[in-house]
């Protein structure tokens, strides 16, 4: 257990031990480090400021924004949801190999929250809110160093998020909501084992329960569905964005519209490319973040 242990601090963030005071700052922290590298600068102004320092008008809807998770320094770059200068970044758990960045709302207050996945125990690190701390919620959840991949999602419409896993090995999913871990509340089998899928989850009809999609990055197929039980049937079949082995998929309601659509990170150019609804499944295209800095993308509703 003293592994685990071990493993369940570094995902709550570093802290010093009680007994010792804390570290001297860095000479040069991560953060320099990535405002610096070469690239489009993801922050061009902002960073500091507080949320609230952004008022959307009281007709906005909540609109998806786009982040990037950075694993050696465990730093999430979250981008505004209009204006590439402008963003958020925050911290949770660095330095451990394998991380995967999951953001959904766990306390259904209408805003996300970081998180954290960590796939050899298959634990899952979860902070209500996108300020500095620890984690609110660590869990065991599913099987570790079998190769699952995380998604979230809200899978029973109730406004908080819950988790999932997705084995490739046999296109099963594995869902629950709370944050107790144990065993799946929904498993079912959705697509073809073994052809490179990656998963994702969305609102993809509007009814407010989260459900799931497969994204393949050498074709750049999505397949949609709006069940959560076994089948082979899909709602939406489409292909959308630049492809290739790199490529990772995002989801979110890009558009404050009620709809979640689909979007492709492309990571050696630092681009993001979403799929909007409105104009018949048009394309908004932006670079953000560093080029040639290993990241993970992920979506969410900040502001
Ligand atoms: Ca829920
Ligand atoms: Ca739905």
């Amino acid at each position: 257990m003293g592994w685990f242990s071990k493993i369940l601090d570094k995902l709550r963030g570093d802290r010093p031990p009680p007994d010792e005071p804390p570290e001297a700052p860095a000479e040069e922290s991560p953060f320099q480090a990535l405002l610096e590298a070469e690239g489009p600068s993801p922050l061009e102004a902002g960073a500091e400021e507080e949320v609230d320092a952004f008022q959307f008008g009281p007709q906005r809807m909540p609109r998806s924004t786009v982040g990037l998770f950075y694993p050696s320094g465990g730093i999430f770059l979250l981008r505004h949801p209009e204006d590439n200068r402008a963003g958020l970044i925050t911290q949770l758990g660095g330095g451990l190999e394998g991380l995967r960045p999951v953001a959904g709302d766990w306390n259904g207050d209408g805003l996300h929250g970081v998180g954290l996945y960590e796939p050899n125990l298959s634990v899952f690190a979860l902070r209500e809110g996108m300020g500095g701390g620890e984690s609110n919620h660590q869990f065991q959840f599913g099987t570790g160093g079998a190769g699952w991949l995380p998604l979230v999602g809200d899978w029973d419409g109730d406004g908080i998020y819950g988790v999932g896993l997705y084995n490739p090995a046999n296109s099963a999913f594995y869902l629950t909501n709370g944050f107790d871990g144990g065993d799946a509340q929904i498993a079912f089998l959705f697509g073809p084992p073994n052809e490179g899928w990656l998963p994702l989850a969305g609102d993809w009809d509007g009814d407010g329960i989260h459900t799931p999609a497969l994204y393949q990055p050498a074709t750049g197929l999505f397949l949609l569905r709006n069940r959560l039980c076994d089948g082979w049937d899909v709602d939406e079949e489409f292909t959308f964005g630049p492809v290739g082995p790199s490529m990772q998929p995002v989801a979110g309601d890009w558009e404050g519209c009620g709809r979640w659509s689909v979007g492709v990170y492309d990571p050696e150019e630092g681009e993001f490319h979403l799929r909007l609804l409105g104009d018949g499944g048009s394309s908004k295209q932006f670079s953000f973040g560093p080029r040639g800095v290993p990241a993970w993308p992920f979506s969410a509703v900040w502001i």
